[in-house]
């Protein structure tokens, strides 16, 4: 059977990805922005307190490609338990820092890159730097020189979003999961492109919170019952209610 055959027939391939980044950048209100792009920007979200995670149906050059989308908690608290979870079959990061705070870009390479590099295998993921928050310009902080530097280092490529203007968004996801997309591609000989995390979305398994691969869900935590193998004693709430 060709691969034309088999792409046309095949269900789209299913991608982990995984939003990091310091509280208060804005990865919940992207990832709202891209599920549900004609709701305004709510100023009153909360801190995500474990793990939300969404899915949704994106375009590539190569077709469309089924991204599940963890939106990670930036308080150190939450994420320090989670990382292993957070990276367990992740095929992609998108490394989110807000312009309008030097801090939380200089927060990327000195914590959640060497968090990275400590929980994953840092050279297989696809990686996207993205300046969120490009609507504040009066109050930036940080150059888009500056950035250039940090991808030259790190090697990826960046983009600057809004997550209440919408600009860049769903070109932000498109672009990492075309990244990740094309590096399974490759991988496989150029052949067709099966879910490599597929076969793990569903049932969960090891790395603590099950959850179901073709839906949004929550794991919440609280400090009271976070166990240090990044498990609860909450049950994983995939419903999302
Ligand atoms: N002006 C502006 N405000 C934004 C933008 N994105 C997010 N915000 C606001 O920034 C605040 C924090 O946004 P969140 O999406 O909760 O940030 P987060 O990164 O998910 O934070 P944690 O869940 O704590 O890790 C909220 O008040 C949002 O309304 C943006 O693009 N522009
Ligand atoms: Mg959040």
């Amino acid at each position: 059977m060709s691969n034309r055959a088999t792409s046309a027939t095949s269900k789209p391939p299913l991608y982990k990805i995984v939003m990091l980044g310091d509280s208060g950048v804005g990865k919940t209100s992207l990832v709202a922005r891209l599920t549900n792009p004609n709701a305004p920007l709510n100023h009153d979200i909360s801190a995500t307190m474990g793990i939300e995670f969404d899915t949704q149906m994106l375009d590539t050059p190569h077709g469309k490609v089924k991204a599940q989308i963890w939106d990670t908690a930036g308080q150190e608290r939450f994420a320090r338990v989670l990382l292993p979870t957070y990276f367990r079959k992740a095929k992609g990061v998108i490394l989110v820092y807000d312009v309008t705070s030097a801090k939380s870009f200089e927060s990327l390479a000195e914590r959640w890159m060497a968090q990275l590099n400590d929980h994953a295998n840092s050279d297989e993921l696809a990686k996207l730097l993205v300046g969120n928050k490009c609507d504040l310009e009066d109050g930036r902080e940080v150059s888009r020189e500056r950035a250039m530097g940090f991808c030259e280092e790190f090697g990826m490529e960046h983009l600057e979003t809004s997550a209440k203007s919408g600009a860049n968004v769903l070109r932000a996801f498109e672009r990492l999961i075309t990244i990740v997309h094309e590096k399974n591609l490759a991988a496989r000989g150029g052949g067709g492109g099966a879910g490599v995390a597929a076969s793990g979305a569903r049932g969960g398994g090891g790395g603590g919170g099950s959850y179901d691969g073709d839906k949004g869900g929550t794991l919440k935590l609280d400090e009271g019952n976070v166990r240090g193998d990044g498990t609860s004693e909450n049950s994983a709430n995939a419903c999302g209610c």
